[in-house]
């Protein structure tokens, strides 16, 4: 009995000294309305968690959860949890989802613009990758996304695309002959391995582990980055160094939420953008060496080719941009060559 009494007496005293702290004092009430503001930022990305792409997200959000003095609260959605690159754009779009980081490429689903980006072997290097990108053509684009409900923040980077496959090593367009290989959804990239004898099949980000496991298709092609850290060594035997196409990554917002958004903290998400971005690219490129190591130390067989032999990809690939031409828009197309040429010397 008395110790029932003592727990209910107890419990009492506890509910009345909370009543009091509730009720008491307006500092209370002011943090419980700050933490009902808060507003969430759901980022969503294809790759892992140990993806550049991801650390350059989390550099994002430390700045973000910092400057906002806890306004806005960042939180990172890998391994295409929300849904792949073309999925989550359509949910930007309609505002059911803040941000996200797709590849440039499938953005030519919305716009075709996008694939003078695609087009094989044309960033020489990363500097001039690197002064497009921030320079007044990569902003053009950009904003041109407003159009469709996207705010674009930045570039990050996925990087120079190389190809893996299961079947035999690739040193030259003819070893791809009947290969079949996984391309993003993107016109450009499936004529280009066409063009360069491949068996060429698109296919959303997430399924290509599982494609390749099975073996419904041979190969593919991605940063090493992307191959070592997703671990596609588990599934596949060669590597070519072939840097066939870089793409960046787009780090958009939804249009329709930023709208709503105060101009302090569109600051601070545009300023947190641009600083990670920094870091990312950077980090990016420190990573991609050790990863093509890790490819080989995992037993793949990796090919670098000799300029020669790399010619003979380009040599393969020369028309694609011709061929192209039109549905990107002559004039985009020569800014961005021109751009390119610019400071490519
Ligand atoms: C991740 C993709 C990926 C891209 C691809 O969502 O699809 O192969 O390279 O990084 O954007």
């Amino acid at each position: 009995m008395r110790k029932g009494f003592k727990v209910v007496s107890t419990l009492l005293v506890c509910a009345f000294a909370g009543f009091m702290l509730a009720g008491c004092g307006s500092s209370t009430s002011n943090t419980a309305e700050k933490k009902a503001e808060k507003k969430v930022i759901k980022v969503s990305i294809g790759l892992n968690e140990a993806s550049p792409e991801y650390k350059g997200l989390q550099k994002f959000k430390e700045i973000v959860d910092k400057e906002s003095n806890g306004r806005l609260e960042v939180n990172i959605f890998p391994d295409a949890q929300l849904g792949d690159d073309i999925k989550t754009m359509t949910q930007l779009r309609a505002g059911t989802l803040e941000m996200s980081g797709p590849s440039s490429s499938p953005i030519s689903s919305i716009d075709k613009r996008w694939m003078a980006f695609d087009l094989p072997f044309l960033f020489p290097n990363e500097e001039v990758v690197d002064k497009v990108l921030d320079g007044p053509v990569g902003q053009q684009f950009l904003d041109s996304l407003s159009q469709y409900g996207i705010k674009g923040l930045c570039y990050y980077e996925n990087g120079y695309r190389q190809i893996t496959n299961s079947v035999k090593e690739i040193k030259s367009p003819a070893d791809l002959k009947g290969l079949k290989i996984r391309t993003m959804e993107n016109p450009v990239h499936l004529a280009a391995f066409k063009a360069m004898g491949a068996n060429p099949t698109p296919m959303p980000f997430s399924e290509v582990f599982q494609a390749m496991q099975q073996k419904t298709i041979d190969g593919q092609e991605n940063p090493s980055t992307t191959n070592y850290l997703q671990k596609y060594y588990e599934v596949q035997k060669y590597n070519t160094i072939s840097k066939h196409v870089y793409t960046p990554f787009v780090i958009m917002f939804s249009q329709k939420i930023w709208d709503t958004l105060s101009k302090e903290d569109q600051a601070v998400i545009l300023k947190a953008a641009k600083e990670s971005s920094v870091y990312q690219r950077k980090y990016n490129r420190e990573q991609m060496k050790s990863c093509e190591e890790g490819m080989e130390k995992n037993g793949v067989t990796v090919t670098r080719l000799s300029d020669d032999q790399l010619k003979a990809f380009q040599d393969a690939t020369k028309d694609i941009a011709a061929q192209f031409s039109k549905d990107i828009g002559e004039k985009v197309l020569k800014d961005v060559q021109d751009e390119i040429a610019k400071y490519a010397k």
